[in-house]
């Protein structure tokens, strides 16, 4: 067997934290029919800010895809099967989609990896994710996939409570993370967006978020 030229040789994914793998660059070769993929699913659920329990409209604009979706509102946090406000069922995953999500959980070890919630996120220069925990779903044995795409973003990633010290990863586009083992529990945000211009994808940020949520 010839040797691979190290030239092309995939980096070396990073453990960062327990359980948790930046996977650099790995969404790259995929990212023209992720991002088309992404049109579709918002040409038939648009982005929207939604409200928070406490009657703030979010910064960052929203949309999924899946058999679930997450969705918020002045009763809480949840997941839904359909989209509130189209009163439809959220459009389907496209398969590039899961396909690049399982491809990245086995990369990470968590084979088999099969979400039923997509999250897509948009974020335009200002918009923000405040620390918070991901704990809307049944089992927190299944690892979060996250895509970034665009605009690069600092991610905040702290500890167990909220006042736990946080560190900064930024996250480029074609970035993917893993999410699994005890850093699945962990507080983590996203930092003001930076104003700046994507060659391709202009002045946002996308992300995607792959989730096992029933
Ligand atoms: C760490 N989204 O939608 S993705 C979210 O960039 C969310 O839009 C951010 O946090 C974004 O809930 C961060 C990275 C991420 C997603 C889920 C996690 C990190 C996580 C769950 C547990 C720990
Ligand atoms: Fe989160």
């Amino acid at each position: 067997m010839p040797q691979q030229s190290s030239l092309f040789a995939e980096p070396p994914h990073e453990a960062f934290a327990a359980g948790a793998w930046l996977l650099r660059g790995f969404a790259l070769a995929d990212a023209v029919e992720l991002v088309a993929a992404i049109d579709a699913v918002v040409t038939l659920a648009p982005f929207r800010h939604v409200m928070t329990p406490f009657g703030k409209p979010m910064s960052v604009a929203m949309s999924n895809c899946g058999a679930v979706g997450w969705v918020s509102d002045r009763r809480g946090y949840r997941y839904e099967g359909h989209d509130p406000e189209r009163n439809l069922p959220w459009p389907a995953m496209p398969a590039v989609l899961a396909a690049l999500a399982a491809r990245a959980a086995a990369a990470a070890g968590y084979p088999g990896f099969a979400p039923d919630a997509c999250l897509i996120n948009r974020y335009v220069p200002g918009a923000q994710m405040t620390l918070h925990q991901d704990r809307d779903e049944r089992d927190f044995a299944q690892p979060i996939v996250s895509v970034s795409l665009g605009l690069p973003a600092v991610f905040l990633f702290g500890g167990l409570t909220r006042t736990d010290r946080t560190i900064k990863l930024p996250l480029q586009h074609g970035d993917v993370v893993v999410w699994g083992g005890p850093s699945r529990r962990w507080f983590h945000g996203i930092r003001p967006l930076r104003d700046g211009e994507h060659a391709w994808l202009g002045r946002q940020r996308l992300n995607l978020t792959f989730r096992v949520a029933r």
